[in-house]
Order: C-alpha cells, then sequence, then structure tokens
C-alpha cells in the first residue's frame, strides 16, 4: 500500500511537470521573432538601434514590455516621430502586439535602442524581451553595417 502511494505521488508530479513545461512551451512559441539585425555601431559612439518582427501567433494580446541584452547597459523602445522639419525618437513604455498581428520595428519607425553597448561587426548578439503575460522571448540579431545608409536626423 505505501509503495501504491508512493508510485501515485510520482505519477502526479510528473503529470504536473509535464502540463508545466507544456504551458511554459506555449508561452515561449507564441511570440515569433524574425529578420532581427542591429545596426553597426558609428565609430565613436556606443549607441545604436535593433530592428526586427515580431509575431503574435496566439489567441490573446501581448504587450512588450522591456528588452535586455548582455552587449548593452539599456534598452529601450523607440518610435520614430517626424516634426516639422527633423525627425525625433522618442521612448514607447510599453508596445502591443495584438493577436494574429506582426509589429515591424524598422529603421524610421518602431525600433529598440540599444544603450552603452559592447560589440564588433558581424558579430551575433542575443536579445530578450519581456511580456505581460505571453512569457519573455529571445531571439539572436547579427550586427549589420549600414554606414553606406546612414540613419538620417537623429536626435533624441
Ligand atoms: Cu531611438
Amino acid at each position: 500500500m505505501k509503495k501504491f502511494a508512493f508510485s501515485f505521488a510520482f505519477v502526479v508530479v510528473s503529470v504536473w511537470a509535464l502540463l508545466n513545461l507544456a504551458a511554459q512551451h506555449k508561452s515561449a512559441n507564441q511570440l515569433a521573432v524574425d529578420n532581427a539585425y542591429i545596426r553597426a555601431v558609428v565609430p565613436g559612439q556606443n549607441t545604436t538601434a535593433a530592428f526586427f518582427t515580431i509575431t503574435n501567433r496566439g489567441e490573446v494580446d501581448c504587450v512588450l514590455l522591456s528588452a535586455e541584452s548582455p552587449m548593452a547597459e539599456r534598452i529601450e523602445f523607440h518610435r520614430h516621430q517626424h516634426g516639422q522639419n527633423m525627425v525625433k525618437m522618442r521612448p514607447v513604455d510599453r508596445v502591443e502586439v495584438p493577436a494574429g498581428k506582426t509589429v515591424s520595428f524598422k529603421p524610421g519607425g518602431l525600433h529598440l535602442m540599444l544603450f552603452g553597448v559592447t560589440f564588433n561587426d558581424d558579430e551575433v548578439e542575443q536579445i530578450r524581451i519581456h511580456t505581460d503575460h505571453c512569457g519573455a522571448v529571445s531571439f539572436s540579431a547579427p550586427v549589420k553595417d549600414m554606414l553606406a545608409k546612414p540613419m538620417q536626423g537623429m536626435h533624441h
């Protein structure tokens, strides 16, 4: 009888662990990042931007709350604002990715602003984005030299 109780407890714990794993797996897979890259740093600067598309394959809306990377001291969500004669970037607290939709982080639009970066050209860096209730999504982004096509009017 004692042996039966022990086996039963083991099965319960195993099923619980599997369900838990499945739940984590589901949330981790809900958001998919594609075409990620980081703009190479202009010599003498340590601030740059990262771009990608993020797709919500789930059935609930997700809100991106923060981002982090081992190669950046700080990461902010930014959006470009077109003013009278120049383009300005403004920090954005949260970025909503509605269920079934794709949001593009692209030059001239929404982007990840990386502060205090330490990397070399041609490296691949890891970035992690945290959400409200859709878990965290990690992805790798190669550093691309875009000096041939510099971003115009960078002002903070
Ligand atoms: Cu910016």
